[in-house]
């Protein structure tokens, strides 16, 4: 047995996402954003399920503060969905979606609970996509007006800041693999709104600065963890290649202000260019107060000729899988904050996710056993304490998510949270991780 000990003043939090969580998508002068779009598009969603309703949590926040307090979280991360402030993207601004986040926060306030708040969680106003998206440089002028209007509103009551969540998956993900809104597969157009997304990020700390809105903001990118099949120089090469496009291509340009050099001259042999106007580069690179990593998996890979986009294969280990089929890779958690360490010294982090899926229900007894769960929690909280022994400054830990919720192209079948919902009823019913972290929030450490 062990003690997992966090130091003193670490953060304890949990995470959801606008989308994800509030519904109520006509409600309060709402406009439409790509997933209202992307949701109604047969064969794009599992079951066709889509938002409307999702945890009713517009009109349940109360409620679910009053939960989070239970909980004995110190921290709420949540994002403010832009069409509920400029309902078209680029025109009037709707003082009832500003209202709306601040009861939500003014409640989180209430209670102590400290809320960090993401700008751009995936919903963009389907009129800007209309005129291209985030393919569309104007994008990111509109953004920026979006972004000054919530930062004058919100200045001093809300005191942490990121600007996107995960940026692989709003360019990739949704533009070449085609796996989430808008769906596109095209890799220069990936490409495109990649870049676009850095330098709307790297205006927007500026803009946070010159305010003087004060408090920090960072950006949060989802990493996974790549590990070569063997010490063959190929395998290496290709999964190296493989993580730099899910990790460095979104952090090193932020950090660093280049992008990862091999990746963008394999990109060009494909025919696909960055592109790089003058000043975008120092743009990107404004300083930022911190790094917020969201985490879930990571596996093994190795060389294989003509394959993919990078000749890279994974290659299946035999590894436990959560339910939605990611492995389940604790190390890989510490091996990447050490590697920002190594790579970007004493940036601070915050894990703005970590969590799992396992789409455990209420048993005879009514509760919700999730111990696999409690595992998974309990094997990446220790991979973070052995990451802050080995000198990573991480200042607290988000779990992914507070309830379950609506998992994007899975619908509502994939279930991440510590609080059962019925979508039915919309019952709350915390499971046997919310009792857990609650432990662990309350006393900073835990057994093993
Ligand atoms: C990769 C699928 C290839 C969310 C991915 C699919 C590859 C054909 C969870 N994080 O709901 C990554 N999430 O909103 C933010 N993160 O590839 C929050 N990443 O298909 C959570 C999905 C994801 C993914 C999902």
């Amino acid at each position: 047995m062990a003690i997992i000990q966090f130091p003193e003043g670490f953060k304890w939090g949990a995470a959801t996402a606008s989308y994800q969580v509030e519904g109520a998508y006509q409600e309060g002068g709402r406009g439409p954003s790509i997933w209202d779009t992307f949701s109604r598009t047969p064969g794009r969603v599992f079951m066709g399920d889509n938002g409307d309703v999702a945890c009713d949590m517009y009109h349940k926040y109360p409620e679910d503060v009053k939960m989070m307090a239970d909980m004995g979280l110190q921290t709420y991360r949540f994002s403010i969905a832009w069409p509920r402030i400029i309902p078209d993207g680029s025109g009037a601004v709707n003082e009832e979606g500003l209202a709306f986040y601040h009861r939500l926060v003014d409640e989180l306030l209430k209670y102590g609970i400290e809320p960090m708040c993401t700008l751009y969680h995936w919903d963009l106003p389907q009129a800007l996509q209309d005129q291209g998206g985030w393919d569309n440089r104007e994008t990111i002028e509109h953004f920026l007006r979006y972004a000054e209007t919530v930062f004058d509103s919100f200045k001093g009551k809300i005191k942490l800041w990121s600007t996107f969540n995960e940026p692989w998956c709003i360019s990739f993900l949704s533009n070449y693999l085609g796996e989430h809104a808008p769906g596109n597969r095209d890799l220069q157009l990936a490409t495109n709104v990649a870049h676009h997304l850095l330098v709307a990020h790297g205006r927007t700390v500026r803009l946070f600065r010159e305010r003087g809105i004060g408090g920090e903001i960072g950006i949060v990118p989802n990493v996974d963890w790549q590990e070569p099949y063997s010490s063959r120089q190929e395998d290496i090469d290709a999964c190296w290649r493989k993580a730099a496009w899910q990790n460095e291509w979104f952090i090193r340009p932020v950090m660093h202000g280049h992008y990862p050099e091999k990746l963008v001259e394999w990109f060009r042999g494909k025919g696909v260019e960055v592109p790089i106007l003058p000043g975008d580069m120092e743009d990107i690179s404004q300083k930022i107060d911190f790094l917020g990593i969201n985490y879930y998996t990571g596996g093994v890979g190795k060389y294989k000729e003509n394959e993919g986009l990078f000749d890279w294969e994974e290659v299946d280990m035999g590894w436990d899988r959560t339910d939605i089929g990611w492995t389940y890779y604790p190390q890989g958690l510490y091996n990447f904050l050490v590697f920002i360490k190594d790579q970007y010294g004493d940036i601070p982090v915050y894990i703005t996710e970590n969590g799992a899926c396992y789409n455990d229900g209420p048993s005879a007894d009514g509760k919700v056993h999730d111990e696999r769960r409690v595992r998974y929690i309990k094997s990446h909280l220790a991979s973070v304490a052995r990451a802050i022994e080995s000198g990573v400054n991480v200042k607290g830990y988000y779990a992914w998510s507070l309830m379950d919720n609506y998992e994007w192209a899975f619908g509502y079948s994939m279930r991440f949270g510590m609080t059962y919902v019925d979508y039915d009823t919309q019952v709350r019913i915390p499971k046997d991780s919310f009792k857990f972290y609650s432990r662990v929030a309350a006393y900073n450490w835990f057994k093993v």
